[in-house]
């Protein structure tokens, strides 16, 4: 199995050489891995590069990418990309160079790759995982971009620990897939945009507990600067973006419901004109309606997890029965609107029932029980 570790580096002349040392050394217990160390440094001032340069002596699996500073995105990306093309490693493992992730437990992710996960993250937010040694502003700091952003904003629920670096990521089928090239993100942002780059592919997650310590040598670069501020605003966009794209599936099943409103009024209408008594002619309406939201649904909105066979009859029923719990809400709120306000709000009680309340109970109900769109999380 060919490893891949990345290490993106600013700065890091006091870690980098342990860094390297350990994870050779760890390696060496494993007979069948080939390690391989990607650093990728932004030209650092404190020279951080010819240290990696003594090592590639000592070494010879070892390969140093040199580049203009641009953030941490950025060298992740170019280091991920390196990984999947030039080493064609079977597994990419970044981490950092100050020892914050501990490098004994890369092991144990390789591990779980190996029970059949492909990204397997090292957590801070399991039982058992924790991070020692944080001061006020960096937990708020992450609290706000980990729970708020990328949990409640950006959706991803793939894993509950998105800010950090240590993971271990399955090449085939996987990373392979993602776009890298498309990756725009200079900062930290990126953390957040590979993990939804991953979920897109189907792959999946698993989350270890791990301590996340204090720096071992040498200075974060997080802190307050020009640097730092652009990258709070690119993550804030990235979350919006990530949501935005997981909506489409959203905006395409309101334009299917709104199909359906119409087949409904058309079939209605005209079985009433052929002589038909008007509720048989809205029920035979309202089914055709409930069919075709099905079909559309099925092959458009949630063409990704299409249900094809005798499992569609099946699905169909379960279908119709979730549309009937949209019947029985909105003549509750038919009944409790008129009664309060009297029967010439019908309409608008009717109205306020669908977008209030049926609109997202059937698109829960869809994602969760018909089409199970959700994701395919494990327990540890
Ligand atoms: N190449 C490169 N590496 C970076 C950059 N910013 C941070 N790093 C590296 O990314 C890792 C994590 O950064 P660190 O400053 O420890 O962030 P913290 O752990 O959140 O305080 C370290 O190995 C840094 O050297 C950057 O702009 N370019
Ligand atoms: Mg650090």
């Amino acid at each position: 199995m060919k490893i891949a570790h990345i290490i993106p580096t600013f700065n890091e002349k006091d870690n980098i050489g342990q860094m390297i040392d350990m994870i050779f050394k760890i390696g060496r217990k494993y007979p069948n891995w080939e390690n391989i160390v990607i650093v990728v440094d932004d030209r650092s001032p404190d020279n951080t590069a010819e240290i990696v340069k003594k090592y590639r002596k000592k070494y010879k699996n070892i390969h140093l990418l040199l580049k203009k500073k641009e953030g941490l995105g950025k060298a992740l990306g170019l280091g991920y990309e390196y990984a999947v093309k030039k080493i064609k490693a079977d597994v990419v493992i970044p981490n950092d160079a100050d020892f914050q992730w501990d490098p004994v437990d890369y092991p144990r992710l390789i591990g779980k790759i190996r029970e059949g996960f492909d990204v397997v993250v090292a957590s801070r937010h399991v039982s058992g995982g924790k991070a020692v040694g944080w001061n006020w502003f960096r937990k708020l700091n992450h609290d706000i971009s980990n729970s708020l952003l990328a949990w409640y904003v950006a959706g991803v629920h793939e894993v509950s620990d998105h800010a950090g670096n240590f993971k271990a990521i399955r090449v085939k089928n996987v990373l392979d897939k993602v776009p890298l090239e498309k990756m725009k993100n200079a900062g930290f942002s990126f953390q957040l945009h590979i993990l939804y780059e991953l979920s897109k592919t189907g792959a999946r997650f698993t989350e270890v507990p791990v301590t996340f310590k204090e720096r071992k040598l040498g200075q974060s670069k997080i802190g307050f600067n020009r640097y730092y501020i652009r990258d709070i605003f690119e993550y804030i966009k990235s979350s919006i973006l990530i949501r935005l794209d997981r909506s489409q599936s959203f905006f395409k099943y309101a334009v299917v419901g709104v199909t359906g409103l119409l087949i409904q009024t058309a079939i209605s209408k005209l079985l009433i004109s052929l002589g038909l008594i008007p509720a048989i002619s809205v029920s035979i309406g309202a089914e055709m309606a409930i069919l075709s939201n099905f079909l559309m649904n099925n092959y458009w909105t949630f063409s990704k997890h299409v249900i094809s066979g005798i499992k569609l009859f099946h699905k169909f029923i379960q279908f119709n029965t979730a549309s009937f719990g949209a019947v029985i809400i909105q003549g509750l709120v038919v009944f409790t609107g008129t009664s309060l306000f009297g029967d010439e709000y019908w309409f608008w009680s009717m109205i306020f029932a669908v977008f209030i309340l049926v609109i997202p109970y059937s698109y829960y109900i869809y994602n969760r029980f018909i089409w199970k769109t959700h994701i395919k999380k494990a327990v540890i």
